[in-house]
């Protein structure tokens, strides 16, 4: 219970102790004492005159004269570029697959052709009398062009307030193009090069932006155009998804690309035909992760688990096939699979795990790949070693809403717009919103800070909207049941919850779709009423169980984007007291947004609340109908 509050983890844990098997929080022990130096951001390893340490009075300096917070910083900034990397990388795959697309190769069809001419627009592609297919080459050309602009400024970045867009200009933090502020971090941070930690930083919030605005946004947008933009839809969640007698699949990672296509596969009707001969009733398919997000928005598919869950689905011995991608996958999984008779498969010629089975995807061949996939799952469904062990834990839960639906949805069916979420907060009947997003940590108990964090938000009529990991532990604890806003939620969102029917956690997909987040923020301003800009907005984010590269671009991005953002434990910079300065207070006075470190999650929501409440004063609207 120190582990997880999660009942099927907790079963899942003690079935793993029996059996003496390692999982992520063992492993996390066998750490302790973490070193110090790393863990305070006063390690540098940059050139070879290294590694070195700061230790105050002994050894103030590296080598070359960095100090603390020029080493905090670069680390720092190198953590911001490595997130947008990841998330920016992921949105290139996707464009790729809309110019296939748009060219009639490969398997993948225009699904949302709407939101496909909405982003031309936002591009400033004419669609007149285009069709389809020459729009969708004109987004995807102009989609790819954006990671290799050198100069001016990406298009995307202007669906932000105009205050928001003249302040980023005003402060030369608007990214050029996603490639070039990656490595222009890569650059300073190098021996030798940018030491003024303010100066790295401003580079950081500039590559985090080419992120958020860039990158995420375009993986985002064009997924929707490619497998559809998600609306709400009623789906199941936890171990208890996996089914003992059919084929079970699970897919995790980050990229739908691939799993969208094992999702289509899993219906081929000679497939199914060969599991049933193999015995089962059917396949299968349940996700981990991100990956999981995005086919539960769009297809109902249901999610396995979240981060900590990937080693304890396998020891279920209920799966035929664990399929991963890219990101947020241990390599610890392919030890473990030696005692299963799971078959691990990696899938990206980038992310090989040595001794693992590697069928390797391309756009270009994606449903050949999907169903083999699918096909070795089922084959391996009769190799099965004894009765698995599944917890029968399983949730319902209401997801699928998006920066377009979700407040369409607000507005009713025949006005689609924001008017009604901010007359609702500008009444008092909802304090605000928040965004709790994130990953989960084995140094926090997980799930515990996520669903406390937004028990105590929802307790106190602020509307919670959730992504990634984040999700998935509220999708568990029943939080996205529209019908728990009347066990839990205050009395003004319980109010909003019954008139519209909406739970009172909104699940908005996965870590790249923290971009509709930035969305929903943009048209609340858009929309009148709460100010000129997001910093403005009675709104806060947090992170409360975040360990990836990622989590730290997406916080630089909110705050960037103007966002109060609490995290549940620091970044790595604590040796650093001028760069935590900067960060959880100066930044405020620049950019509008700024950090706040804390554990405790009710006491980190309770922040969250007085930022809130601040900015109502500044409104000076309403004191809250139900305070
Ligand atoms: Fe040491 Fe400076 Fe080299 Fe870093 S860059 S390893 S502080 S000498
Ligand atoms: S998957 S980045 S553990 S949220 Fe996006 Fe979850 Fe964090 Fe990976």
């Amino acid at each position: 219970m120190e582990r997880s509050v999660d009942r099927a983890s907790q079963e899942m844990l003690d079935r793993a102790k029996q059996a003496e098997r390692q999982t992520v929080w063992d492993r996390f022990e066998q750490q302790d004492p973490q070193c110090k130096f790393g863990s305070e951001g006063l390690c540098c390893r940059v050139c070879h005159m290294g590694p070195c340490r700061i230790i105050d009075k002994k050894s103030p300096a590296g080598v070359c004269g960095a100090d603390a917070d020029t080493i905090a910083a670069r680390n720092l900034a190198r953590m911001i570029a490595a997130g947008a990397a990841a998330h920016s990388d992921h949105g290139r795959d996707v464009a790729h697959a809309l110019l296939l697309a748009a060219g009639g190769g490969g398997d993948y069809k225009v699904q949302d052709p709407l939101k496909l001419r909405q982003v031309a627009r936002d591009y400033g592609i004419a669609v007149d009398g285009a069709d389809d297919a020459q729009v969708a080459k004109a987004v995807a050309e102009r989609a790819l062009a954006d990671f290799g602009q050198q100069e001016g400024e990406l298009a995307l970045t202007e669906r932000a307030p105009a205050r928001r867009v003249a302040l980023w200009r005003k402060l030369g933090i608007t990214p050029r193009g996603i490639d070039r502020e990656v490595v222009e971090i890569m650059h300073r941070t190098t021996m030798g090069v940018d030491t003024d930690y303010r100066n790295i930083i401003r580079q950081g919030l500039r590559c985090s932006l080419a992120d958020g605005w860039g990158g995420s946004m375009i993986a985002t947008d064009l997924q929707d155009v490619l497998f559809g933009t998600p609306s709400p839809l009623r789906a199941q969640v936890n171990l208890g998804v996996l089914d003992q007698e059919m084929v079970n699949i699970i897919v995790h990672g980050h990229e739908p690309t691939l799993s969208e296509v094992v999702v289509a596969a899993a219906h081929d009707p000679e497939l199914q035909k060969l599991a049933r001969d193999k015995g089962a009733k059917g396949i299968n398919v349940a996700g981990i992760c991100c990956t999981a997000n995005e086919i539960l928005m769009r297809h109902g598919v249901p999610i396995a688990g979240n981060f900590l869950q990937q080693e304890l689905a396998m020891m279920t011995g209920a799966v035929d096939v664990m399929m991963v991608d890219v990101q947020c996958v241990m390599p610890a999984l392919s030890d473990l699979a030696r005692h299963y008779h799971t078959k691990l498969v990696t899938t990206s010629p980038k992310a090989k795990i040595p001794g693992v089975e590697h069928v390797e995807f391309s756009e270009e061949r994606a449903m050949e790949v999907g169903k083999e996939i699918v096909r070795r799952a089922v084959e391996n469904f009769d190799q099965r070693e004894g009765a698995p062990f599944i917890p029968k834990e399983k949730m319902d839960l209401v997801g699928g809403f998006t920066a377009e639906s979700v407040f369409n949805f607000l507005g009713g069916t025949y006005r689609s717009t924001y008017r009604p979420l901010n007359d609702a907060i500008m009444d008092g009947r909802l304090r605000g919103a928040a965004g709790v997003v994130g990953c989960n940590h084995p140094a926090i108990t997980h799930d515990w800070a996520h669903i406390e964090m937004a028990k105590e938000l929802i307790k106190n009529d602020v509307l919670v909207v959730t992504t990634g990991c984040s999700a998935i532990a509220d999708a568990k604890a029943g939080l996205l049941r529209p019908e728990v806003a009347f066990e839990l939620a205050g009395k003004g969102l319980q109010e909003i919850c019954e008139t519209v029917g909406i739970p009172p956690v909104l699940h908005l997909g996965s870590c790249v779709d923290n971009s509709r987040i930035l969305m929903v923020l943009s048209n609340m301003v858009a929309e009148g009423g709460l100010g000129e800009d997001i910093s403005d907005l009675p709104v806060a984010g947090a992170a409360p169980e975040w360990m990836s590269e990622k989590a730290v671009a997406i916080g630089f991005y909110f705050v960037a984007s103007g966002v109060y953002t609490v995290l549940g434990s620091g970044f790595p910079i604590a040796g650093s007291q001028n760069l935590t300065k900067l960060l959880t207070e100066e930044l405020e006075e620049e950019v509008g947004g700024r950090f706040a470190f804390e554990g405790d999650p009710v006491k980190a929501a309770q922040l969250m609340i007085e930022h809130i409440e601040a900015k109502r004063k500044a409104l000076k609207l309403r004191e809250p109908m139900y305070a």
